[in-house]
């Protein structure tokens, strides 16, 4: 399959992309002396990407929300609270069946690698179980990472560790933690230990949800940046939400920033999830909740953005549509200056590749995989300005979802 007129980001004029079985084979400046073949995709001038990658989100908690209750108070905790009363009734059928509706709302939105967290505060593991199949049962579609989340704690929750150690054994990719829920500051760190060891000894990627909070005290963040640099893991280590950070005082801030550079981790920021779950105990001034995504960016380090949540007792929104969450961030994050809009893509395609250490199995280059995206729009300022989508989305050189846009008539 060739695709014919596509516009490459970072790149002037036009391009063809010839696709051979799974791979991409050939990327030449589009040549109008050769004419379309008969199963060409146009690109009519518009971007030609990598697919959109879904970071962090929870499977085996979506499509819950308002069963049994809804969430009231739009807290973190109160999420948790819930979550732990519709976790009792979680069956091996329910996570696989609204696992995979949501990544059918993800695939519909071009996305093609997935990270998920899964909990395992639960002493039959069933989720994770559960998930495990749906991995290799959505092969064709997607990518799929999965974490070993302990929502209720490590250190807290009766056999935590041992939980943690089981989910690898079953075939998590990725250890996480929790270190602001633990019930202790010196829990939350021996748990960062804990985890961190966990994952050196098996090979595993880190993800932690890191002070996830207004609570300008909730510093695990150093402990995790710390841990990542004298195991010189920081590639493959991710910390999710720090929200706390965007309550640091700037001279806290400006010490812990030269330990994040050292450590090179990777950081993923869910903007309308925390718009909505932070700034909860504030009246006004308000926080924003959200980590320092912009300058975090500027000092060089890896960030991206994630969905979070969709339709579960921590938000209640949610369709699979990464560009939204992109708008949103972008917006949030004060990140509509000119130079952050022409490269706005970079949130939701490479940055997050990266953090899932996707190497090259990820990126529109000869020899990778035929896995890509036509957009709607010549270019990330287009995309964002036009609230553009996903057209195409081709995997494995075979079209697995094609979006017609609505169609306006004016009288
Ligand atoms: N669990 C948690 O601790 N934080 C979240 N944002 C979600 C689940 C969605
Ligand atoms: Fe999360």
């Amino acid at each position: 399959m060739n695709i014919i007129n596509a516009r490459l980001r970072g790149r002037e004029g036009l391009y063809r992309i010839v696709l051979e079985q799974d791979r991409i084979v050939e990327i030449s400046p589009h040549s109008p002396t050769i004419s379309a073949v008969s199963n060409d995709l146009d690109a009519g001038g518009n971007l030609v990407i990598a697919p959109f990658v879904e970071p962090h989100i929870h499977l085996d908690a979506t499509l819950t929300a308002g069963d049994p209750a809804w969430n009231m108070s739009g807290t973190l905790f109160e999420g948790i609270e819930l979550w732990g009363k519709r976790k009792a009734q979680v069956t091996h059928e329910d996570t696989k069946l609204r696992a995979k509706k949501t990544i059918d709302m993800l695939v519909e939105h071009g996305i093609q690698h997935v990270r998920t967290h899964v909990d395992v505060t639960d002493p039959t593991l069933g989720a994770l179980r559960a998930m495990v199949e749906v991995r290799e049962e959505t092969r064709h579609l997607v990518d799929l990472q999965i974490v070993a989340f302990p929502q209720e704690g490590i250190e807290s929750f009766t056999n935590g560790r041992a939980l943690m150690e089981q989910a690898v054994e079953l075939g998590a990719d990725v250890v996480g933690g929790i270190p602001h829920f633990e019930n202790t500051r010196d829990q939350g760190v021996s748990s960062i230990k804990f985890l961190m060891d966990l994952a050196e000894r098996t090979g595993c990627l880190v993800d932690v949800h890191c002070d996830e909070t207004d609570d300008p005290h909730s510093r695990f963040l150093e402990v995790l940046a710390e841990e990542a640099r004298v195991r010189s893991m920081g590639a493959r280590v991710t910390a999710s939400h720090t929200t706390a950070m965007g309550s640091y005082d700037n001279a806290y801030c400006s010490k812990l920033f030269r330990l994040l550079k050292m450590s090179g981790i990777n950081f993923i920021s869910c903007p309308t999830e925390s718009i909505h779950l932070q700034g909860r105990f504030d009246t006004y001034p308000k926080r924003r909740g959200l980590t320092r995504v912009a300058e975090i960016d500027r000092a060089g380090m890896n960030v991206c953005f994630a969905q979070d949540s969709i339709v579960d007792p921590w938000y209640p929104l949610g369709n699979g549509n990464i560009l939204r969450i992109l708008e949103a961030g972008l917006h949030i994050c004060h990140m509509l200056g000119y130079a952050d809009l022409q490269r706005a893509l970079d949130l939701i395609t490479d940055n997050s590749a990266r953090t899932l250490n996707l190497g090259e199995r990820y990126g529109l280059e000869v020899g990778r995989p035929a896995n890509l995206l036509l957009l709607s729009a010549p270019s990330d300022y287009e995309m964002i300005r036009t609230q553009g989508y996903a057209l195409t989305s081709i995997r494995a050189g075979k079209v697995i979802m094609q979006r017609t846009p609505a169609k306006v008539a004016r009288f």
